[in-house]
């Protein structure tokens, strides 16, 4: 059986699947993969051990291990083949008798080939790879069937390990589409959700407060920022009570507000403590370092005091963000890339200064306010901006158009495909008969592609 032969086997015996799948994110991915079954088909376990034991033909090793459940019965076959002996870790810990958590003879310092059905992240091969090595063994290479990840060859060779997969999701797809097994938009759609997956994947982020916004969005499966532009706070605190689990983090205009007092801060401070979200005044500062200081951190509202992140133009050059941060501990901003608004002045030569500027700064800038009309547009701003940064998109709505002053709204779906980080959100939900309700679709879809 060649590979072609065998990735449409693997369709026909229903080991790959195509349509809507949920998966423990709650993302929905365009396709899923379950090689368990495989064992159910000989000749289909024996040509997986027959094109692994190609694949390997020129890597030196002395022990084969399977990964269980799946790789197991797989990597049997293969000591089989190649007459080696086969030692592998047990799923459960063992909690009596020997503790010894290796099955298998082996001596210490050979070298033992790793064999798993599939990588998407590498982390949990990595894992185990980490196991056998703690044991006194070498792990270098590492065998699977479908390398579904866009970049794992190169995530393992980080590590110091080799991936040698059958194949990939290219290789997948193509033959699939050759053979009328699905069509072109399947198959771009199974792409794009891979690249995705790839653009989320966690990164060295840039400070500690993205590390801790990054950890909320994980934690509350939500990559959805609160817009809560009221006049009042009673309103305000309505309105937040309801979406605040739902949220991430709650942006403010806090000069909207008719009724300040030093009380609104000591509940916000205590609602975003409560609900864990972070908190984000969209002050867009926009003087010379010297101005800006003061008006961050003095004036009635002292932003600076209860603030985790504030928005900056880039205009006045990079002493504006000297001017904000020097001698403050753990604040950041978003520089403002590309505003949503109709006819905002920002064209792509301005926002790829901004980029270069933010780029600079990665203590100070956790990311760029950016906007785009299409998925392809936004992908196109993403990959631009700076590894460790994000990018937050407002004018997005469930349904996409405009308001009566300029603003554009760009339908959620495509700034969640086009790879926002974050989504913000204001009067959709602020004016709902149902804010929370309405908060928690916007919550859904916010993490619609999110693989975690
Ligand atoms: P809306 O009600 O979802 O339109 O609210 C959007 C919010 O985002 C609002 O507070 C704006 O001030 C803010 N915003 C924006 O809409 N577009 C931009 O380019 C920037 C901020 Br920057």
């Amino acid at each position: 059986m060649n590979i072609e032969q065998y990735i449409s086997k693997l369709h026909d015996i229903g080991a790959l699947k195509f349509g809507s799948f949920t998966l423990k994110s709650g993302a929905v991915s365009p396709f899923y993969i379950d090689l368990r079954e495989m064992i159910s088909y000989p000749e289909m376990l024996k040509a997986t051990a027959d094109l692994l034991a190609g694949k390997i033909s020129n890597i030196p090793f002395d022990y084969i291990s399977g990964v269980p459940y799946t790789a197991l019965p797989v990597a049997t076959l293969l000591a089989d083949k190649l007459n080696k002996s086969l030692i592998y870790i047990r799923k459960e810990e063992k909690s009596y008798g020997t503790k010894q958590s290796i099955i298998g003879k082996y001596e210490k310092g050979k070298k033992c080939l790793l064999i798993d059905d599939l990588i998407t992240s590498g982390e949990s091969i990595m894992e185990t790879a980490e196991k056998f090595k703690n044991a006194g063994l070498h792990v270098e290479d590492v065998a699977v069937i479908i390398d579904r990840s866009a970049h794992g060859t190169k995530l393992l060779s980080q590590h110091g390990f080799r991936l040698h997969a059958l194949f990939d999701i290219h290789l997948m797809t193509d033959v699939l589409e050759r053979s009328g097994r699905i069509d072109e938009k399947r198959k771009q759609d199974i792409l794009d959700f891979a690249e995705r997956l790839d653009n989320r994947r966690p990164k060295v982020y840039s400070n500690a407060l993205t590390r801790r916004l990054l950890k909320i969005i994980e934690q509350k499966q939500s990559r959805l920022v609160l817009s809560l532009d009221v006049d009042n706070q009673r309103d305000f605190f309505n309105i937040l009570e309801q979406t605040a689990p739902h949220i991430v983090m709650l942006k403010t205009h806090v000069d909207i507000l008719s009724d300040f007092d030093s009380s609104f801060i000591e509940k916000l401070k205590y609602y975003a403590h409560a609900f864990d979200f972070m908190i984000f005044e969209d002050r867009k500062f926009a003087d010379i370092g010297n101005t800006v200081k003061k008006q961050y951190r003095g004036g009635i509202y002292k932003i600076s005091q209860w603030s985790d992140f504030v928005t900056v133009h880039g205009i006045p050059g990079d002493g504006i963000l000297k001017g904000l941060f020097d001698g403050l501990e753990q604040k950041a901003s978003f520089l403002l890339a590309k505003m949503s608004s109709e006819g905002n002045l920002m064209n792509d030569n301005y926002t790829r200064k901004i980029l270069e500027m933010g780029r600079k700064y990665p203590e100070v800038v956790s990311g760029y306010i950016g906007h785009g009309h299409t998925a392809d547009e936004i992908k196109r701003l993403k990959n631009k901006i700076p590894e460790g940064q994000l990018l937050l998109m407002p004018g997005v709505r469930i349904n996409p158009g405009k308001d009566a002053l300029g603003q554009q709204y760009t339908g959620v779906g495509e700034a969640v495909r086009g790879g926002a980080d974050l989504i913000i959100v204001g009067r959709d939900i602020t004016r709902a008969k149902n804010p929370e309700e309405k908060a928690r679709v916007y919550k859904s879809e916010s993490v619609r592609y999110d693989y975690l």
